[in-house]
């Protein structure tokens, strides 16, 4: 199974959304295995963001990450990488479609909620920016049966 990296960012934080951000993924069969609220510090963002570090809006989107706590998710399942893209929705908010988180509650292009890492490598580096082994839980998730089949589980 994959793993991958969602942020609350502070927008979604400060519009009390997290609560309706974590319902969607588990809702859709998805696992937790790691949680926590952290404040972003530069060398973090430096590192996330680094194929942002010539655009104009870089320092802007570092400040904008640094201005208020965010709550960390790693979220397990199938193919999640790819599934949590769509249910984020497009980086352009205004425009992404109903449906999608981004979609049903945000408006901007830097202010759109949420972080979903954008493939398996980059997924696997932004946990480890974030979080160590034992902040990792490995846990049966015992609906399993019911969200993949035999074969799916593998
Ligand atoms: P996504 O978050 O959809 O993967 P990226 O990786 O292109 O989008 O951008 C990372 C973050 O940078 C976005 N979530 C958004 O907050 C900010 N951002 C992206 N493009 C712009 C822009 N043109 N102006 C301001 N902020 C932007």
């Amino acid at each position: 199974m994959e793993r991958t990296i969602v942020l609350v960012k502070p927008d979604g934080v400060q519009r009390g959304l997290i609560g309706e951000i974590i319902h969607r993924f588990e809702r859709k069969g998805m696992k937790l295995v790691g949680l926590k609220m952290i404040s972003l510090d530069d060398a973090i963002l430096d590192e996330w963001y680094i194929h942002h570090k010539d655009k104009a809006f870089f320092g802007n989107l570092k400040e904008y990450m640094m201005s208020y706590p965010v709550v960390a998710m790693l979220w397990e399942g199938k193919n999640v990488v790819v599934t949590i893209r769509k249910i984020i929705g497009i980086t352009l908010a205004r425009q992404a479609e109903p449906g999608t988180i981004r979609g049903d509650f945000a408006m901007s292009q830097q202010y759109n909620l949420i972080h979903a890492s954008e493939s398996l490598e980059i997924a696997k580096k932004e946990e480890k920016l974030i979080f160590s082994d034992s902040e990792i839980f490995d846990w049966d998730k015992l609906d399993h049966s019911h969200v993949y089949t035999k074969e799916e589980l593998g």
